[in-house]
């Protein structure tokens, strides 16, 4: 098979990347290891930059999130026994975010996928990237017991934190940098009315706890676990008992608990993969870089290396100028990193730490307090929060 581009991975990142790039009339392959329901099982991220909403726009997959998300313009942080409110709105120039579910907009993305043709190969089995330096790079898969060839122009590594794109980068030439935070995320999907119309995050000394929600009959809500907690541990009862132990009284007085449809733990991990480049491969997403989910970054992330890989290749195909394809790996970075420092700090500010010393709980008590005594402190959360520009 010959195609101009091999996207190997079937996660947001590779589906948006196909089709704008389809739409543009540059044809392009997709692998994904695992069959759709596998993909579509998976409950992961629930808030979406205004800059990404617009891109799915712009890829023709718009139309159910506009129905269906919500517009949000801020939210709260419980902390110190108090509630305070983030205004997105009014602190970021008049912009806000999107809260509609990973899972909701993958199914969207693969619609479109299949409603315009592209070519999407699931259950591709031994991916393998070859000849990535050379100007004829191809990339193998099995299927069955048969081999298959996919020759290209150019490889783009979309395959997630575990895929073998970034692991095809020669290990003199990588630079790894990870930070492994010592707890996780307990999370829960209940079919049940959410405690409050907008999220809440909530710093509190047995841990970390956050409000989220799909819709107004769909709630998502995480509690910090140590590593060593299974989701076997935790019964429902126990979930929902701890997880109103760390909120205000008044907010866990009108909690509506159900069973749980979804439970699961991520452990938090901050790493960055640089550079994002090599030869004609091309990384993206969580396949170069990981933040842990308390600033809402990840997927956001992934939309804006979409972004430059897009029009770094429409540039290339349609006015014959790489300059994009030669700046793409310095240009994601850059503001890869400035995502980094956002959930890092987002992370340190909430989280209770197993090390932490009485210094330490005074830092975050004065941070929150500075926080909400400074406009200029809440303007930085929610130009951050809502997405610095692409
Ligand atoms: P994905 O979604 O991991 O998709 C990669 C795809 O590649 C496939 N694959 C392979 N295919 C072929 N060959 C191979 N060898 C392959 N190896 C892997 C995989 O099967 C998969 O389908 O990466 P992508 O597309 O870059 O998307 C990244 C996002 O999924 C991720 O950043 C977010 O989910 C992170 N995240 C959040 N991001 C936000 O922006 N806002 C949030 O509110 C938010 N909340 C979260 C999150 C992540 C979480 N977890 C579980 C880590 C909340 C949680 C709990
Ligand atoms: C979610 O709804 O899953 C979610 C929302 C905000 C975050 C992380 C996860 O910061």
């Amino acid at each position: 098979m010959k195609t101009k581009v091999c996207i190997i991975g079937g996660g947001p990142s590779g589906l948006l990347l196909s089709q704008l790039l389809h739409l543009k009339g540059i044809d392009n392959v997709l692998l994904e290891k695992h069959s759709r329901e596998y993909v579509l099982a998976r409950i992961r991220a629930g808030v979406l930059e205004h800059g990404f909403a617009k891109l799915m726009r712009e890829a023709q997959c718009g139309e159910r999130m506009d129905r269906e998300g919500e517009i949000h313009e801020g939210f709260f942080i419980a902390h110190d026994g108090r509630m305070d409110r983030v205004d997105l709105h009014k602190y970021s120039g008049g912009n806000s975010v999107v809260v509609y579910g990973q899972t909701e907009l993958t199914k969207d993305l693969y619609e479109a996928r299949d409603r315009t043709g592209g070519q999407v190969i699931h259950n591709a089995e031994d991916v393998k990237p070859h000849d990535l330096t050379s100007s004829t790079p191809y990339v193998t898969y099995r299927r069955g017991d048969d081999i298959e060839r996919v020759d290209c122009d150019y490889v783009i590594g979309a395959d997630g934190f575990h895929g073998v794109s970034r692991k095809s980068i020669p290990k003199d030439v990588l630079k790894e940098y990870e930070k492994v935070y010592p707890f996780g995320w307990l999370g829960v999907l209940s079919r049940t009315k959410p405690v409050s119309p907008e999220l809440i995050y909530a710093r509190h000394e047995r841990g970390f706890a956050l409000c989220s929600l799909r819709s107004q009959v769909l709630s998502r809500y995480y509690i910090q676990v140590p590593l060593t907690d299974t989701v076997e541990q935790w019964s429902d009862d126990a979930f929902w008992a701890e997880l109103k132990r760390r909120l205000p009284d008044e907010v866990a007085a009108r909690m509506v608990t159900g069973p749980s449809i979804e439970k699961s733990i991520a452990p938090l991990r901050s790493f960055v993969a640089e550079p994002m480049r090599w030869g004609n491969l091309f990384l993206a997403g969580d396949a170069a870089h990981i933040v842990p989910p308390t600033g809402a970054r990840g997927l956001n992330s992934a939309a804006s290396d979409i972004y430059y890989l897009y029009h770094a290749l429409l540039a290339h195909y349609q006015q014959g100028d790489d300059s994009g394809l030669e700046n793409y790996s310095a240009k994601a970075l850059a503001r890869v990193w400035k995502a980094q420092r956002f959930s890092w700090w987002m992370t340190t500010l909430l989280h209770t730490f197993p090390d932490s010393i009485e210094y330490d709980r005074k830092l975050q008590q004065t941070d929150l307090a500075y926080l909400f005594s400074s406009e200029a402190a809440q303007r930085s959360l929610a130009e951050n929060y809502v997405g610095l520009p692409f």
